[in-house]
C-alpha cells in the first residue's frame, strides 16, 4: 500500500474511567504524517436492547465485571494489525473494514466500544493532519449551525435515586440569538432552580447528567418547578424557553404494559393512557419535544402517539431507533416518531452514525446529537452536531465537567465560525425551515 500522510502508523487503547467511575475505552491513533487522534467512548444506563454490544469483562471480578480489557486487547491486537497501513482519510472504507473484521450484526465480536473508539480516533487524527477542527473536516464549509441545547436540569428515572419516573426534564432556550446566549440563559435557569429547590427544602444534589434530583411529589410537579425556575430567571416559558422530556419509556415497560416504576409500580397503564397524558401536557405546558414516550418495540403505540401529536411536537425515538438506519427506515415508513436521537455508541461507527443522520434529515425528521449518561471529557459530539447541522444537541445539565465540556467546546466553535455561525434557535421551529434557511444563506 502506498504510504501517505494519512496512513495509519500506530494504534493503541487503554482503560480509563467515565463520569460514573466505571471503566471505558480510550483509543489513540497516529498517522504517518504525525496527525494523531484520541477518542474516549461513552456508556449508557438506560440502554435499548437493539443497541450494538458494549464489550465488558463480565467474568472478571475487576470493577465488578465492568472492565474493558478485552475491548482494549481487541484494539491493540486484531484491529491494529488489520488497520496498520490503512488510509484513515477513507472513513467509510475504514469503518467497513472494522465491521467486516467483527463480522456480527451487533459488533459483539470485537465490541462496539472498541470499534467506535478506533472509528472516532481516526476521524480526529485526519482532522489534525488537515489542520482543521473536526466539525470542518467532517462537514466542510456548510457546517455552521450551532445546535439548540436540550438541557437536562432535573434528573430522574434510571439516572437518579429519587422519586421521579421520567428520566429527563429539559429546557430548550430557543429565544436566544446565539449559542453562547442560549448557554447563559440555561445556566441562569439552573441557578434559579437551585434557589427554588432550596427554598422548598428539597435536595440540590445532582444526578448522573448534572441535573438536580429532587424527591418531588409527581412527575408533573417537576414540570411545574422547572417552569417556575424559568420565570424566576426572568424568562417567559413558551416564548424564550421551551420544555422537552425524555420519558425513557422503555424503562416503564412491564409485562406488556407500562408502569411508573418508581412512584407507583403496582399500577399498570396502557400506551393509550400515556398518550392521553402527553396530549394533556402538550396543551397545558410549553412542551415541544417528547423522547421515548413509549417502549422500544411498541411500534403500534408509537404510530398512535405520532398520529395524535406528531403535527404539534417533536417525538424522538432513542431506544426505538438506536441510531440504526434500518430501524429508522421502518419508523419513517410507518409514521412512528418524527425525530431521532443520535448516539455514536448505539451503532458503533462514525459512518453508520452519519448514515442515520442523513436518512433522518432526508425524511424531514428532527435530529438530536446526544451524549450518554456515562461520559468522559471527550467533546467529539459537539463537533458532530455542527458538522451535520443537526440543529439540536442533548448533553446534560449546566454542571459536571463531562457535560459542560461539550457546551464549552460549542462556545469555541461559535467563536471560530464568527459571523458565519447560525444558532438553530433563530430557525425555530426546525426541520423544514432549517433546510430552507440554510439553502438561502
Ligand atoms: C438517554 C440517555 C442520555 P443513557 O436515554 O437519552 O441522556 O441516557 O445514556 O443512560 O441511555
Ligand atoms: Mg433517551
Amino acid at each position: 500500500m502506498a504510504s501517505s500522510s494519512t496512513t495509519i502508523k500506530s494504534l493503541t487503547a487503554r482503560e480509563v474511567l467515565d463520569s460514573r467511575g466505571q471503566p471505558t475505552i480510550e483509543v489513540d491513533l497516529v498517522l504517518a504524517g504525525g496527525g494523531c487522534g484520541r477518542a474516549a467512548v461513552p456508556s449508557g444506563a438506560s440502554t435499548g436492547s437493539h443497541e450494538a454490544l458494549e464489550l465488558r469483562d463480565t467474568k472478571d471480578p475487576r470493577f465488578g465485571g465492568k472492565g474493558v480489557l478485552k475491548a482494549v486487547a481487541n484494539v491493540r491486537g486484531p484491529i491494529a494489525k488489520a488497520l496498520k497501513g490503512f488510509d484513515a482519510s477513507k472513513q467509510a472504507q475504514l469503518d467497513q473494514r472494522l465491521c467486516e473484521l467483527d463480522n456480527t450484526p451487533n459488533k459483539s465480536h470485537l465490541g462496539a466500544n472498541a470499534i467506535l473508539g478506533v472509528s472516532l480516533a481516526a476521524a480526529k487524527a485526519v482532522a489534525k493532519s488537515r489542520g482543521m477542527p473536526l466539525y470542518r473536516s467532517l462537514g466542510g464549509a456548510p457546517a455552521r449551525v450551532l445546535p439548540i441545547p436540550l438541557m437536562n436540569i432535573v434528573n430522574g428515572g434510571a439516572h437518579a435515586d429519587n422519586t421521579l419516573d421520567i428520566q429527563e426534564f429539559m429546557i430548550m432556550p430557543i429565544g436566544a440569538k446565539t449559542f453562547s446566549e442560549a448557554l447563559r440563559m440555561g445556566a441562569e435557569v439552573f441557578a434559579a432552580l437551585k434557589k427554588l429547590l432550596k427554598s422548598q427544602k428539597q435536595t440540590t444534589a445532582v444526578g448522573d447528567e448534572g441535573g438536580f434530583a429532587p424527591n418531588l411529589s409527581s412527575n408533573e410537579e417537576a414540570i411545574k418547578v422547572v417552569l417556575q425556575a424559568i420565570e424566576q430567571a426572568g424568562y417567559t416559558p413558551g416564548r424564550q424557553i421551551m420544555l422537552a422530556l425524555d420519558v425513557a419509556g422503555n424503562e416503564w415497560v412491564h409485562n406488556g404494559a407500562y408502569r411508573l416504576f418508581k412512584s407507583a409500580p403496582e399500577k399498570s397503564m396502557r400506551a393509550q393512557e400515556l398518550i392521553s397524558q402527553y396530549e394533556r401536557w402538550v396543551s397545558q405546558y410549553p412542551l415541544v419535544s417528547i423522547e421515548d414516550g413509549l417502549g422500544e418495540d411498541d411500534w403500534i403505540g408509537w404510530q398512535q402517539l405520532t398520529s395524535a401529536l406528531g403535527d404539534r411536537v417533536q417525538l424522538v425515538g432513542d431506544d426505538l431507533f438506536v441510531t440504526n438506519t434500518e430501524r429508522l427506515r421502518r419508523g419513517i415508513a410507518q409514521r412512528a416518531a418524527n425525530a431521532i436521537l443520535i448516539k455514536v455508541n448505539q451503532i458503533g461507527t462514525l459512518t453508520e452514525t452519519l448514515e442515520a443522520m442523513e436518512t433522518a434529515q432526508r425524511a424531514g425528521f428532527g435530529t438530536i446529537i446526544s451524549h450518554r449518561s456515562g461520559e468522559t471529557e471527550d467533546v467529539t459530539i459537539a463537533h458532530l452536531a455542527v458538522a451535520t447541522n443537526a440543529g439540536q444537541i442533548k448533553t446534560g445539565s449546566l454542571s459536571r465537567s463531562e457535560r459542560v465540556a461539550k457546551y464549552n467546546e460549542l462556545l469555541r466553535i461559535e467563536e471560530q465560525l464568527g459571523f458565519r455561525a447560525v444558532y438553530a434557535g433563530t430557525m425555530w421551529p426546525l426541520r423544514k425551515s432549517q433546510a430552507k434557511k440554510l439553502a438561502k444563506a
